[in-house]
């Protein structure tokens, strides 16, 4: 079965009300996307609304984070999973690597992650759950063991009945996020077959053969067509091209 590329724009902390709206023009105006081409932006809470109600409809919206708590309540400064789903949103990411490191004050473990997934999902969102290594993990010769013992396993061990059709996930390794350094597609695609080599153990081949598997890391127009032909890449998460016309030719480089 193929799989269709799922590219993701993540915005995280970034835009004003006068450049999200011109993003957003941006995105509307850029003809039209691959057919195996699915699109996701995920701005900062404070626009969905904006975003939701401007984007073109073949563009989801995406929260970037989600509550571990299913219903609302006094949990200040969280959105929570059932509240998501009512605002008309599809999509939540879990796990990003700035949010498993803290701003400044505990960041989130792999528990917790695989937790606020499982909710999301039970609510019938569709999850974007972010794993990948730091600079040290990896050259300590450790990536597999951390994203598939610990990221992945949590998961796992909070997932089992969990619909995986509904779920995507993004290897991001730290040391590429932001910094402009793109895993190559060998060290990519090594990852990604690791991935769905154990998910086809631990859970079944068949979900392994539809599971989306998406790349993140300082992706751009100049280096999505490449990895986008690896075997095992079925997309991408963008961040900060994703907040320029680039991210137009990021989605068409998939075609
Ligand atoms: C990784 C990615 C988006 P960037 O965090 O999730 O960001 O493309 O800026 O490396």
């Amino acid at each position: 079965m193929a799989r269709k590329f799922l590219i993701g724009g993540n915005w995280k902390c970034n835009g004003t009300r006068e450049n999200v709206a011109a993003l957003v023009e941006v995105l509307n105006e850029g003809g039209e996307f691959p057919d195996n081409a699915e699109v996701v932006v995920a701005p900062p809470s404070i626009f969905l609304q904006t975003v939701k109600d401007t984007i073109r409809p073949d563009i989801k919206v995406s929260t970037q984070n989600v509550g571990k708590n299913v219903r609302p309540g006094a949990y200040t400064g969280e959105l929570c999973a059932s509240m998501i789903k009512d605002f008309g949103v599809e999509w939540v990411i879990t796990g990003h690597s700035e949010r498993r490191v803290g701003f400044g004050c505990a960041g989130e473990s792999s528990d917790l992650i695989a937790e606020k997934s499982k909710v999301a999902l039970d609510c019938g969102l569709n999850v974007i759950m972010c794993i990948g290594e730091s600079l040290a993990v990896r050259e300590a010769n450790q990536t597999l063991e951390l994203v598939l013992e610990d990221h992945m396993a949590a998961f796992l061990k909070t997932l089992e009945e969990a619909d995986w059709s509904r779920v995507v996930v993004a290897y991001e390794p730290v040391w590429a996020i932001g910094t402009g350094v793109t895993a190559s597609p060998a060290q990519a695609q090594e990852v990604h077959s690791a991935i769905r080599a154990w998910v086809g153990e631990k859970v079944s081949p068949a979900v392994a053969e539809s599971l989306r598997i998406i790349y993140g890391g300082s992706v751009k127009s100049s280096n999505a067509a490449e990895l986008a032909t690896c075997p095992d890449i079925d997309g991408f998460l963008v961040g900060g091209a994703s907040l320029k016309p680039d991210f137009v030719d990021i989605i068409k480089a998939v075609e």
